[in-house]
């Protein structure tokens, strides 16, 4: 008998169809609006592949100099994600942490009734990291509009928790997708730059509730941090086990996408927290916080920002920061202890 499972590939577009249309009322609708975050993740892709090479050299027509090419592919992921969503008509607003205000999309890019999706999302995270060719990423959360809504701020002003959708795409070695439409279910893609395809090369990402002891933070900001976090870390560190150092180890790349990915395969702890410098903290609500923290409950993890789960926030502001912990279960509830205490 012959092998298929070289040529009957499961793509994401047919993964995600196949959950859709194992539920009866689905339009299909989030199928398609999948479809196009899918392909602003291809198109980001190539470019930050070009950057480093348009950078250095002034390659690929590019003659700018390095700091504003810099600048130019985050402004430039924004308007891949802006138009490859406007374009699939199922949108009718967007929030993007590139834009102070919320994008409205005119009714003569809606597919009617059917532009009934909010899409919140960070087109480029990470971008300080471009010029050193570490990993960044896109993250994205979906929500569906409020009843009867057309599309106004109360539709994406809501708990996390209410998300349908949300992923991220990190541009690392390779381009990875990692995509939960809820359920306790999280599925990771791989794209085959060869046929310009993302393939199901994680399906079912679960955390263990103690996974490897790893924790990643900027430590450099220690001492800004209230006392629960130095018992915290500090006691990660102290760890013994019988008798002999066994401290955590620590992982940090500064791109919230590869840190959470990393989190997300082996385990540990995710954080950066708030402190006396940046007292709501940094990362924001919307388009960090809620989607990271949608992933990885549905993929057996927790998130809180300390004393409060993650996807219970209701934010006022579009662009709100909070603190955030994330990561195996037993950690974050072991932290939780700490602030607990320390309350
Ligand atoms: P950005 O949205 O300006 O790229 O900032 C977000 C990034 C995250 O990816 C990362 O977790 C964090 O900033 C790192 O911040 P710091 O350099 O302060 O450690
Ligand atoms: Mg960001």
């Amino acid at each position: 008998m012959s092998d298929h499972t070289k040529t009957d590939l499961v793509t994401l577009s047919r993964h995600v169809l196949a959950d859709q249309q194992a539920h009866p009322a689905a339009s299909g609708d989030l199928t398609l609006l999948l479809v196009s975050i899918q392909l602003g993740c291809k198109f980001v892709a190539t470019c930050v592949r070009k950057a480093g090479i348009v950078n250095l050299t002034g390659l690929a027509g590019e003659t700018n100099v390095q700091g504003e090419d810099q600048k130019k592919l985050d402004v430039l992921a924004n308007e891949i994600f802006v138009n490859s969503l406007r374009s699939s008509g199922k949108v009718a607003i967007m929030v993007s942490e590139e834009d102070e205000d919320m994008i409205v999309v005119s009714d003569t890019d809606r597919d009617g009734d059917h532009a009934s999706y909010a899409v919140v999302f960070d087109p480029l995270d990470g971008s300080s990291n471009i010029e050193a060719g570490v990993s960044i990423g896109t993250i994205f959360g979906i929500y569906k509009l409020l009843p009867g809504s057309k599309g106004t701020t109360a539709d994406v002003l809501r708990p996390g928790r209410e998300m349908v959708a949300a992923g991220y795409c990190m541009y690392g070695s390779s381009t990875t997708m990692v995509l939960s439409t809820g359920g306790g279910k999280v599925h990771g893609y791989t794209l085959d730059t060869t046929i310009g395809e993302f393939i199901l090369t994680h399906p079912d990402l679960r955390m263990a509730p103690r996974g490897k002891l790893i924790y990643s933070i900027n430590e450099g900001n220690s001492v800004y941090w209230d006392d629960a976090c130095v018992e915290y870390f500090g006691a990660l560190k102290s760890r013994t086990v019988d008798g002999k150092p066994a401290p955590y180890g620590a992982r940090y790349v500064g791109s919230m996408v590869a840190d959470v990915h990393r989190t997300i395969l082996y385990g540990g702890i995710f954080a950066y927290p708030a402190d006396k410098k940046s007292k709501s903290g940094k990362l924001r609500v919307l388009y960090e916080c809620f989607p990271m923290a949608f992933i990885v409950e549905n993929a057996g993890g927790r998130a809180t920002t300390g004393t409060k789960r993650i996807l219970d926030l209701e934010p006022t502001k579009l662009h709100e920061r909070s603190g955030i912990f994330l990561g195996s279960a037993d950690d974050v509830a072991e932290l939780e202890a700490v602030y607990a205490k320390h309350a």
